[in-house]
């Protein structure tokens, strides 16, 4: 009972609009499965594909969406270990090699041959989605599929970059960011891996979320009038945090970011703001021993914990459900910085 034809949302050109329309179901092919997308988280990356911000091509037309939930519904003859009816999750991360060095060592995101949903391979912004089986989410069959979807994105993003930033329990981070689909979902990690957090972002609104998610403090950058004191201030000897997420889609913070973190601290560049570069002057980043370095995605394991966080109730993104064909209205929020938190997609809508 797989049909034949599927509602869509395709980019058919740089800029968009996204075109709501019917097109044909895939078919998987010897390694990979079919999912029947239920739900899908919309990223700020999905934003950053639809107007072709970024030095890589994307397919053309495609169908963007990288935080599809579902359930397998074709499988192709190599594939063995995931069943007809099983949770699954199309991830940014859609195949990889699997045999060069990095593949190889669990960088799979670095991957030279890697395939990307909703970017070089389409992806969850439709009602049956293709996914490499080596590479999709392994989701528990007692999780909720609106709620997990944006796990398999944002939460697995921030989960790694975390990890990345070496900050230990007890240690203070800045979240930069904060009230985004990824920030309040670092909120969240942050606080679970037992980390002090210090929210920055814009407006009431997303103040409130970070609060009410448990970060200690909330530092208003459209208010502020010394954000980089701010930031100290808010550390207990005023030194500074030990990390700090850059999770920003502008190139402000990335070139503040610097100037407070804590020495020996790391700043995580994780957000991917068009054009922007990362500054900082090479005398303080010497004499004070600073880290600065990316994080992007993470890797089969990564996603594996990232989503036994979720399944085990120490997170979950704040999140509103509207139908897939509303998808550009969506885009529109995300576009003037209105969201606080996630939306996702219902896909039957
Ligand atoms: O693997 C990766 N590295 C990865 C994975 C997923 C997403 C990277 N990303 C990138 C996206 O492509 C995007 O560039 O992370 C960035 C954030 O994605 P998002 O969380 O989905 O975007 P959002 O919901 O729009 O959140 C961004 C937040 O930044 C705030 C905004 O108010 C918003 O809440 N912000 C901005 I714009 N300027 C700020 C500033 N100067 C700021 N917050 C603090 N200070
Ligand atoms: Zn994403």
């Amino acid at each position: 009972e797989i049909p034949t034809e599927q509602w869509a949302q395709v980019v058919e050109k740089t800029g968009g609009p996204v075109q709501y329309k019917k097109i044909p179901v895939p078919k998987p092919g010897p390694d990979e499965v079919l999912i029947n997308i239920k739900y899908s988280g919309v990223c700020h990356t999905d934003l950053h594909a639809l107007n072709g911000d970024w030095p890589l091509p994307t397919k053309m037309p495609f169908v963007g969406g990288h935080e599809g939930a579902g359930v397998v519904v074709a499988r192709g003859e190599l594939v063995n270990d995931i069943e007809i009816g099983d949770y699954a999750g199309i991830k940014w991360l859609n195949g990889s090699c699997l045999t060069c060095s990095f593949c190889r060592q669990s960088d799979e995101s670095l991957c030279p041959d890697a395939l990307l949903s909703g970017y070089t391979v389409d992806g969850s912004f439709q009602q049956y989605a293709i996914g490499k089986a080596a590479h999709v989410a392994r989701i528990p069959k007692d999780v909720s599929l609106e709620a997990v979807a944006p796990i398999l994105c944002a939460g697995l993003t921030v989960y790694k970059a975390l990890k990345e930033s070496g900050a230990r329990p007890g240690q203070q981070v800045a979240i930069v960011g904060a009230g985004g689909g990824l920030g309040s979902l670092a909120i969240q990690y942050a606080k679970a891996m037992g980390l002090h957090t210090i929210s920055i972002d814009g407006g009431e609104e997303k103040g409130q979320l970070c609060k009410s998610l448990g970060s200690e403090d909330y530092i208003d950058f459209t208010k502020s009038k010394n954000v980089v004191q701010d930031v100290k201030a808010a550390t207990p000897d005023g030194f500074g945090p030990h990390a700090v997420l850059l999770l920003a889609v502008s190139e402000g913070p990335f070139q503040q970011a610097s100037e407070y973190v804590r020495s020996r601290g790391s700043i995580v560049a994780v957000g991917l703001p068009a054009g922007a570069y990362l500054k900082a002057p090479v005398f303080d980043t010497v004499v004070r021993m600073i880290s600065i370095k990316g994080s992007y995605v993470g890797n089969r394991q990564d996603t594996a914990e990232a989503i036994d966080f979720f399944r085990r109730g120490l997170v979950s993104s704040p999140y509103k459900v509207v139908g897939l064909s509303k998808l550009q209205e969506v885009f529109d929020l995300l576009k003037a910085g209105k969201i606080a938190g996630r939306y996702v997609v219902d896909t039957s809508k």
